[in-house]
């Protein structure tokens, strides 16, 4: 018998079901239980977890319109939750509705339902749900847009790589609860965050992840539910379709509005997936500015409320507009031509621009891409052990892209070259100090070899 259809006097023999919620109710609690379908009340003096899975007797009753169950007895089950996670998702009621952006996402529909259920059947169930958002617009649009449909804890990722040591913090702060659900949003699919997750996934927790970097480190074969373009797509343009624009998509799925968070997650990674409106880069500006400067502690409410605050709105606009103005004649200065061909290459040195933290070196990079005008180029931002790339349109058309150069340097300098990814048009490369000039050089030959 159905939860969903329960009649008063109705009787409750042995019935399994999980608990959703926990409320202190006239000196015991009360209690909000599921079967996978309807819900129903119960009150009692004995603590139980939320998540418990339980075997329940009792008579209906209603009690000013709501179905309560009188206890007779409480046992605790083993072995149920999963199939009533299984049975929430299944009917939990999304919305197919048209996408936002263009045709390819018809390909992501089903990845984006079934994220947008398994959301659903977890506000259902009051499961926990923990999400880690990166830190820069598309990352905190995605997360706002996500926290529309169900409340969840939510930290700040301030690496684009999920290493062991944020898998160890996690697996400890989850450690109590019933499988929770793991969202990484805009992060994750580097090689170097292939570790970090199968820890977490070891310990139990579902793990969804929500991206648009090129899967490097095949996170799609560890993750439970993997929303990325790359999924269904080789194509560069596969990034186009960011992070926090999926976020939005799932949101909408939900019944929930969050469209206009798309534009401002475009923005944020100069994507036009979606329409992007002048205000849409403006507030992608305040965010990343804001997220430059914040904690990994950071709650995402930091952001509503800026957001929400004019006053602290305009006065942070200013200042993120300042800081990138003052860098743009240092840029300038340090920037040089080191190949002049049918694909150019410059670079910049970032060690030499006085930047407090805000702009960092890859919005300087940008901003030295920007500068370089039309003509297919390279841009590389340099410091002394990594380097930035920024590719353009007319270089990208040529076969010059980040993340094949970055391959092909990783195999001929293995001793030199301690990390990096990206996409392929903007990626990042972290390199032994002392040897920065060397990959340089390397790059320049590759770029020569692909774009004679
Ligand atoms: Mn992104």
């Amino acid at each position: 018998m159905s939860f969903r259809k329960i009649a008063e006097g109705a009787k409750l023999e042995n019935a399994p079901c999980i608990i959703t919620q926990r409320r202190k109710h006239k000196g015991g609690f009360l209690y909000i239980i599921t079967d996978g379908e309807g819900e129903l009340e119960f009150e009692s003096g004995e603590f139980l977890q939320d998540g418990q899975e339980l075997s329940l007797s009792g008579t209906i009753v209603n009690e000013y319109g709501f179905m309560k169950v009188k206890v007779s007895r409480i046992e605790k089950a083993e072995g149920i939750y999963a199939s009533f996670l299984a049975k929430a998702e299944k009917n939990a009621e999304v919305k197919s509705l048209p996408f936002l952006a263009d045709g390819f996402m018809e390909k992501m529909r089903e990845r984006i339902l079934g994220a947008a259920r398994k959301l659903l059947a977890a506000k259902k169930m009051g499961r926990c749900i923990f999400l880690r958002f990166h830190n820069d617009a598309d990352g905190i649009a995605g997360a706002l847009a996500l926290t529309r449909i169900v409340s969840m804890q939510t930290s700040q990722q301030n690496s684009a790589n999920y290493t062991v040591q944020d898998s160890m913090r996690d697996i400890g702060n989850l450690q109590y609860e019933k499988r929770p659900l793991v969202i990484l949003l805009d992060f994750g699919c580097g090689v170097e965050s292939r570790e970090g997750l199968k820890l977490l996934k070891a310990s139990g927790a579902e793990i969804l992840i929500i991206d648009h970097h090129p899967d490097d480190g095949k996170a799609g074969e560890i993750a439970d539910l993997f929303v990325s373009p790359w999924a269904f797509s080789d194509e560069e343009n596969a990034s186009h379709y960011t992070a926090g624009y999926l976020a939005v998509e799932i949101a909408r799925a939900c019944g929930k509005e969050a469209s206009e968070l798309a534009g401002i997650a475009c923005a944020g990674d100069k994507s036009s997936v979606v329409p992007v409106s002048e205000k849409d880069k403006e507030v992608a500006l305040v965010l990343d500015y804001m997220a430059t400067y914040s904690g990994f502690a950071n709650k995402l409410d930091f952001y509503k409320n800026a957001l929400e605050k004019k006053e602290l709105y305009d006065s942070v606009l200013v200042q993120a507009r300042d800081a990138l103005d003052r860098i743009t004649d240092q840029v300038k200065l340090n920037m040089k031509k080191v190949l002049a061909g049918p694909v150019s290459i410059y670079t910049i040195d970032i060690e030499r621009i006085k930047s407090k933290e805000f702009p960092g070196k890859g919005k300087i990079t940008t901003r030295g891409f920007e500068l370089a005008g039309n003509e297919p180029a390279v841009v590389l931002g340099l410091w002394k052990d990594g380097l930035s790339f920024r590719i353009n349109d007319g270089a990208i058309q040529k076969g010059v892209h980040a993340n094949l150069i970055i391959e092909l340097v990783k195999k001929e300098m293995p001793d030199f070259i301690e990390g990096g990814g990206g996409h392929a048009r903007a990626a990042s490369l972290r390199i032994r100090e002392g040897f920065v000039n060397s990959v340089v050089e390397k790059i320049v030959e590759k770029v020569k070899e692909i774009a004679p």
